[in-house]
């Protein structure tokens, strides 16, 4: 028997949210996952392997907390950039998500046609993401509308940045869905910076989350470095959807442990103390740390998580990087209708 498939203890706060030890081992793996997955693209895109890299070190604990109430297969996902810890839990695979990095005809996000970072995959129901910021709230209320109308008790969550707030679409998509009570949950996750723009700049009001008041559902805010806390109101908005009860907006208050992509180096406008107070809520430390804390990580087990993300990032890099490139003759498939 394995170290992670050890019997169960019962343990101070993941217990009594409900979550087995497993499952927050199982949700460590998925943070420490992603955050291989993230350092391999920018070792890829260094070695001049990849054009591109849009990432997430820092966002990787909330996302995971996030994504654990949802229905893998049933419910519905609308990711951003840099939703590459949801888009695994919900069932897209470290090779997919490379696929797409190398620009490959097997990327399930679009045939090797977007940038990197695009996510989409019909089959796990990720719905595919457009580059404009914020279009992607309207299309998850969209969904959730129809869920509505067709009664499959779909469930939606749609992920943005801070910045992307700022969008006008969001704050339609955010009415529509509070008048009309959809099943939805809007998730803000903010690092608070766009680009090189600082949340002060973005946000008069002072907080995000407050905004929920005037759509008519509640705003909460979580620490993103505590997975548990963020876990604990994402299921509470997960409960709520199902009940019928509408949409809830949760701002996940997360560290910017990297820069905006590997276009930009955040060293010229963020201060070093500001960088060092960010990586000391590197959640998967934080997460981490009470895992051992709760005698659940061990150096065994700790090891053993090391070496199935090592295996698995390992061998998806060289599936994906032997995977051959669309055809030229595709180059405008899927850009214009190709129905009847
Ligand atoms: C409508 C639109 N405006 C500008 C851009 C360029 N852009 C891409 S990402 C980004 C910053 C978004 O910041 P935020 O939402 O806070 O997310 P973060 O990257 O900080 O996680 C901008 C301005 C864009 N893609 N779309």
């Amino acid at each position: 028997m394995s170290a992670m498939e050890a019997k169960p203890r019962v343990s101070a706060r993941h217990a009594q949210l409900g979550l087995s030890d497993r499952d927050v081992l199982e949700m460590y793996y998925y943070i420490a996952l992603a955050r291989a997955l993230d350092e391999r693209m920018w070792v890829l895109q260094r070695a001049g392997k990849a054009m591109f890299v849009i990432s997430g070190p820092g966002h990787e604990g909330c996302q995971v907390a996030a994504m654990w109430p949802m229905d893998k297969a049933q419910d519905w996902f609308v990711p951003f950039y840099r939703s590459i810890a949801a888009c695994l839990v919900k069932g897209m695979t470290p090779t997919d998500i490379l696929l797409g990095l190398f620009a490959r005809a097997a990327d399930p996000s679009s045939g090797g046609r977007q940038m990197p970072g695009h996510y989409g995959h019909p089959r796990v129901k990720i719905l595919s993401t457009s580059s404009p910021v914020g279009t992607q709230y309207p299309h998850a209320v969209g969904i959730a509308y129809a869920a509505r109308v067709r009664r499959t008790g779909e469930v939606t969550m749609v992920a943005i940045g801070d910045g992307g707030t700022s969008q006008g679409d969001v704050h339609e998509a955010m009415n529509w869905a509070g008048l009309y009570r959809l099943p939805v949950i809007f998730v803000v996750e903010n690092n608070a910076y766009a680009i090189s723009v600082p949340l002060h700049k973005q946000v008069a009001g002072g907080s995000i989350a407050a905004r929920a008041a005037g759509y008519g559902f509640p705003g909460v805010v979580a620490d993103g470095s505590d997975v548990l806390e963020c876990y604990r109101v994402a299921r509470d908005a997960y409960e709520r959807a199902k009940r019928g009860e509408g949409p809830m907006l949760l701002e996940f208050q997360v560290p910017r442990l990297g820069s905006h992509s590997s276009d930009d180096q955040q060293e010229r406008y963020r201060t070093k103390d500001e960088i060092e107070a960010d990586r000391a809520r590197d959640p998967l430390r934080v997460f981490g740390a009470y895992l051992e804390s709760v005698g659940l990580l061990t150096d065994t087990v700790r090891q053993e998580i090391a070496a199935r993300v090592r295996r698995e990032i390992d061998q998806a890099t060289e599936a994906a990087e032997r995977a051959p490139l669309p055809e030229p003759a595709s180059a405008a498939r899927y850009v214009f209708f190709e129905g009847r």
